[in-house]
């Protein structure tokens, strides 16, 4: 079946929105993935499925100079970061109310903070299925590292101190509209976080028990029980088994088969709700060639299968 959406305007365009990003974490390389996914050949697949692409080039954020300034607790480059997913908002909401499908390549995983923020401007009860290894949910004050990929969801939540820097984002993000699938790596402080503010969390042991498709079903009903919210997917490619996507910086054994990361796609674009996507953490300076080749492909086919290639109704 052709992929549609309630929220996506006709003809059906998708966005593909590159952020060379790499501020929210530890190191670089990260910065590297959206080249390499959309020179894997990410436009043409989408048009081969029926897509118009807009790929107006990559988001460099090179104007951004966010030196100085005190700390913020310990926050790593906290204006930058805060200063580039402004950024990232602002486009995402700017293709959304505009009827496309932005899909946005990271980068870091702290670049959840500005897709999410983006997508709720224009759709504020979207819900959010974010699919990850790590729950990306600790507040400046439980963070260990200071590491802000580690953190998008409790700024988009509204979690923690108020910082003035990070003042812009405006619309939140209801804890019970937030759902996770493959959790299997988990500070105890965010254990804490998700009990405390009641946040739905599938982690691979409920993958385990009942099986990829009855665990989306039921991520469905909790947070989008009349199926009628926009949905956002926010896709951390370390969700994946490292046999499966091995280019990322943070794997953890134990995780989502390539069909159960496909199924989670294809399963969402079928209830057509889908207003955006993101795939992040996507790192080609991890491991050998090949294995940076396979990430980079599995990449583009969770793409596409949340953009409505599907194995269902052949
Ligand atoms: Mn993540």
């Amino acid at each position: 079946m052709p992929f549609q959406s309630k929220f996506v305007a006709e003809p059906k365009t998708a966005a593909i929105i590159g952020c060379l990003f790499s501020g929210g974490g530890p190191r670089g390389g990260v910065e590297k993935g959206p080249v390499h996914i959309v020179e894997a050949g990410l436009e043409r697949q989408l048009t081969a499925l029926g897509w118009k692409v807009v790929f107006n080039g990559y988001h460099k954020f090179e104007d951004m100079k966010a030196e100085g300034g005190p700390p913020i607790g310990n926050l790593n480059n906290p204006r930058l970061v805060s200063r580039v997913n402004e950024s990232v908002a602002k486009t995402v909401g700017s293709h959304e109310s505009q009827g496309y499908l932005p899909i946005t390549l990271g980068g870091d995983h702290s670049l959840a903070m500005g897709s999410i923020s983006g997508t709720l401007s224009v759709h504020p009860d979207a819900c959010v299925f974010y699919i990850d290894a790590h729950a990306d949910i600790n507040t400046p004050e439980t963070s260990g590292s200071g590491n802000m990929h580690g953190m998008p969801l409790s700024f988009v939540l509204g979690l923690g101190d108020k910082i003035p820097e990070f003042a812009w984002i405006k619309s939140i993000l209801k804890a019970g509209r937030l759902v996770y699938i493959g959790l299997r790596d988990l500070d105890t402080t965010e254990k804490q976080i998700l009990h405390d503010n009641k946040i739905k969390a599938f982690s691979m042991h409920e993958v385990d028990k009942y099986g990829i498709g009855k665990v989306v079903e039921m991520a469905l009903d909790h947070v989008n029980p009349n199926r009628d919210l926009p949905i956002h997917i926010s896709f951390d490619i370390d969700a994946l088994d490292p046999s499966v996507a091995p280019a990322t910086v943070f794997p953890v054994r134990g995780g989502l088969s390539f069909r159960e990361g496909r199924y989670i796609c294809e399963a969402i674009s079928d209830t057509r709700l889908l207003v955006a996507l993101d795939v992040m953490e996507v790192n080609p300076t991890v491991g050998d060639e090949a294995g940076v080749r396979q990430t980079v492909a599995v990449a583009c086919s969770l793409v596409r299968s949340a953009l409505g290639e599907t194995l269902a109704k052949l």
